[in-house]
């Protein structure tokens, strides 16, 4: 079956609450229709911007609205990103993002750095994403000239829930970012976060609202809530494995072309559930250290992992089948 963008929510959320094992079992199935199954992306992350955003995410620790232990810093000096991505390169990343603490991309200085930075990474051969907020058109064709191959930009929740986790911006403005991005012809890279107070039907509708786009992203980040102490969600309890299964296995079988990564909070997270997650369909990682901010597992147990769960890197550039 190819890429289907007319889901409905209910159907959607018949494939969530299915019996779980027929859920994994329908979603690894599809998985391997699409993607060679042993296959698993490895991303860095690299924090270009730090902190002091005049957002107002409640889940976010660089927002300049609560106190964390995040240090705001300017904005990286273009050889240090260069050799960052480096070094990350050399441990085994195929994709390399960018991100920043900004509402949305300036026309400046700061912009024509980022977009340097990004042609000399595209050079080494690497898919070179970023996450820098809000873009318009324009700002999207710079960074398609510029050689950027895939922008971040989540969704992060449903429509219904957005304005109870910002309320600084609006879920039609995420939209139209991602609509700038791909008419440049650059791959949308959209998810969301769990785990935040969100109800079932809430998440059903995140995934129904990327699936309907046409065409899919093509990669979809699903991030655990990282409760952060001094964020409004820094109380929030950690979801249970089966809903993770279930968010991702959904995320498969209604998108089986994309990516699905495996993103924020896995540190926490034992080998089994992120065998299990693999299994679900997902089939892309953060690896490195500190994903932007928070801790992650580190390039040398990544590759113990995969190498324990029999899988291996996918080449950059690699497509669905
Ligand atoms: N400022 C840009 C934006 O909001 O698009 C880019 C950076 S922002 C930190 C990128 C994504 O990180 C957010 O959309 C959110 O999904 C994720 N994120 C931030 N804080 C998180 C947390 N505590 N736990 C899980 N994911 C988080
Ligand atoms: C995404 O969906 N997750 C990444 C990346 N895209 C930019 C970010 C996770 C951030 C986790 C919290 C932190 O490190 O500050
Ligand atoms: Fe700023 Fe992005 Fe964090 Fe929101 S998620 S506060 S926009 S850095």
């Amino acid at each position: 079956m190819d890429e289907r963008c007319d889901w409905t929510r209910e159907e959607i959320r018949e494939i969530h609450d299915g019996p779980l094992l027929e859920l994994m079992i329908r979603s690894a199935a599809i998985h391997r229709l699409h993607h060679p199954a042993n296959q698993v992306q490895v991303c860095s992350l690299i924090s270009i911007k730090t902190g002091g955003c005049p957002e107002d995410c409640k889940y976010c620790p660089q927002s300049a609205r609560y106190r964390t232990n995040v240090s705001p810093t300017p904005l990286m000096e273009e050889k240090e990103i260069v050799n960052l991505a480096k070094q990350a390169i050399a441990k085994g990343a195929t994709r390399v993002c960018l991100g920043a603490a900004w509402r949305s991309v300036r026309d400046n200085a700061q912009f024509d750095l980022v977009l340097l930075a990004i042609r000399q990474i595209a050079d080494m051969g690497v898919e070179v994403c970023c996450t820098l907020g809000m873009l318009t058109e324009f700002q999207a064709r710079r960074l398609k000239e510029a050689g950027l191959y895939a922008y971040n930009h989540n969704l992060d929740t449903s429509p219904e829930f957005y304005s109870s986790i910002i309320t600084t911006r609006r879920f039609e403005d995420r939209l139209k970012t991602l609509d700038a991005v791909e008419k440049a012809g650059i791959s949308v890279c959209s998810g969301g976060i769990i785990g935040m107070g969100e109800s079932i039907d809430d998440r059903v509708n995140l995934i129904h609202s990327l699936a309907s786009r046409n065409p899919h992203p093509g990669s979809v980040p699903i991030n655990l809530l990282i409760p952060v102490q001094g964020t409004p969600l820094q109380d929030r309890p950690p979801i249970p494995i089966w809903d993770m299964l279930r968010m991702i296995a959904t995320a498969r079988i209604t998108m089986p072309k994309a990516m699905v990564r495996l993103s924020a909070g896995r540190l926490e997270r034992s080998l089994e559930e992120q065998a299990l997650c693999f299994l679900a369909g997902a089939n892309s990682i953060f690896s490195g250290e500190k994903l932007l901010t928070r801790l992650n597992p580190d390039f040398d147990e990544d590759e113990k992992m995969l190498r324990l769960f029999g899988l291996t890197s996918r080449p950059a550039f690699g497509s669905a089948i």
